[in-house]
């Protein structure tokens, strides 16, 4: 970590560095020196197999919202992430066989796990839809596919059939339900993927992870201030940005709760969501990724269950976990409020329709 953190400028000032944040993929630490705070990561190159991709992806994406796309409602300081680059002026120091980076620490701001009043989510939804804003006319033959298929659910479930079948942790039996759960869902997998490859939907830059504690919000005016986490920005569909913030910032718990009574949507959160984000969007979204916001929500749910459900069979070589289970658990949630989207799917397309009618009028 020394020789990483010597490459920095604020090196001979720091005072402090701790591990932070909940994120599951990469190794993050808050580095505390006497005027400032930044964010040092060690990138998961089991996951980013070409961390220099991303790290280009991440540099072009956040300089054009930075230069190009911050419009009089985003403040220029906080509108995007900003990399710091080492003293050799690179956006990443390599040591050994591990891969690092540095952002600044974005002041006054702090990520969540849990949506605690409906006007916060209704400005993560107004942060999702600007992001997909700023970014509509962004060119994006420029961006690397820096995982392929990642949200290619159709390919996700062959992946989870092959090791279900094969079930090499013999932890399928602990988890009959669950798979059984994926199996019965099989059609309907392929909607969005169908869409595209159709176009009957555009290929859009997206986030591709705009979980709650993705997003930076404001200390004191509990705005969202902008995304984070920009590892996964690819072409792919807004119907997974939407949904996958729905996914977490909609549920009534957290992503990783065992007691599934505490689990449930909550229709009041989604509509408070989907009115910022249908805000922002709804005059650049085609009426088919409208009509199919709901559906998106469904399949990234189904999809994240299933990913974490296919680690957990695989024994947890992908996301990070803190107990043998925990990967079993946070897929048993999703599960749950797959359940529930699909109980109140005409509700969804009701509030969906009505926020559509309201800004048409
Ligand atoms: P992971 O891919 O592991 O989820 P993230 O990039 O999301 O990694 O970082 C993990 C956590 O660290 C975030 O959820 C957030 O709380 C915090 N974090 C990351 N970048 C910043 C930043 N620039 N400023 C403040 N907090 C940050
Ligand atoms: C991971 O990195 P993090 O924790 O923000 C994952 C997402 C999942 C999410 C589930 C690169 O996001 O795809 O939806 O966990 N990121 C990657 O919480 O796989
Ligand atoms: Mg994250």
């Amino acid at each position: 970590m020394q020789n990483i953190l010597k490459s920095y400028y604020f090196y001979n000032d720091i005072e402090k560095v701790e591990r932070f944040g909940s994120g599951h993929i990469n190794r993050t630490f808050l580095v505390t020196t006497k005027k400032e705070k930044f964010i040092v990561q060690q990138i998961n190159t089991n996951v980013f197999k070409n961390p220099i991709a991303v790290m280009e992806n991440i540099e072009i994406v956040t300089d054009y919202i930075r230069e190009v796309a911050c419009e009089d409602d985003c403040d220029p300081e906080r509108a995007a992430l900003e990399i710091v680059s080492t003293l050799e002026g690179k956006t990443y120091v390599t040591w050994d066989d591990t891969f690092w980076r540095c952002y600044k620490y974005v002041v006054g701001a702090r990520t969540y796990e849990i949506i605690e009043h409906p006007d916060m989510f209704y400005e993560v939804g107004k942060a999702v839809g600007v992001f997909q804003r700023q970014l509509n006319n962004f060119p994006i033959e420029k961006l690397h596919i820096t995982i392929p298929d990642f949200h290619n659910t159709p390919v996700r479930f062959q992946k989870f059939k092959e090791v279900a079948k094969r079930d090499p942790y013999h932890r399928g039996l602990d988890a009959f339900n669950e798979v059984k759960f994926v199996f019965d869902r099989e059609k309907g997998m392929s909607k969005i993927v169908d869409l595209i490859e159709s176009n009957e939907i555009p290929i859009r830059v997206t986030h591709n992870d705009t979980k709650l504690n993705n997003v930076m919000i404001d200390e004191i005016s509990h705005k969202a201030i902008c995304f984070i986490d920009l590892d996964t920005v690819m072409p792919g569909s807004v119907l997974y940005d939407f949904g996958d913030a729905i996914r977490v910032g909609a549920s009534t718990a957290v992503e990783d709760e065992v007691d599934l009574n505490k689990v449930s949507l909550d229709l009041e959160l989604f509509a408070a969501f989907t009115k910022g984000f249908l805000e922002k969007t709804h005059d650049i979204l085609t009426s088919k990724e409208i009509e199919n916001l709901v559906e998106g929500a469904r399949i990234i749910t189904l999809e994240c269950g299933m990913r974490f459900l296919t680690d957990y069979l695989e024994n947890d070589v992908y996301f990070k976990i803190k107990y043998p289970t925990h990967n079993l658990v946070r897929a048993r949630t999703q599960f749950k409020l797959v359940r529930e989207i699909e109980k109140n799917y005409n509700k969804l397309e009701k509030i969906v329709n009505d926020i559509l009618d309201e800004l048409k009028s």
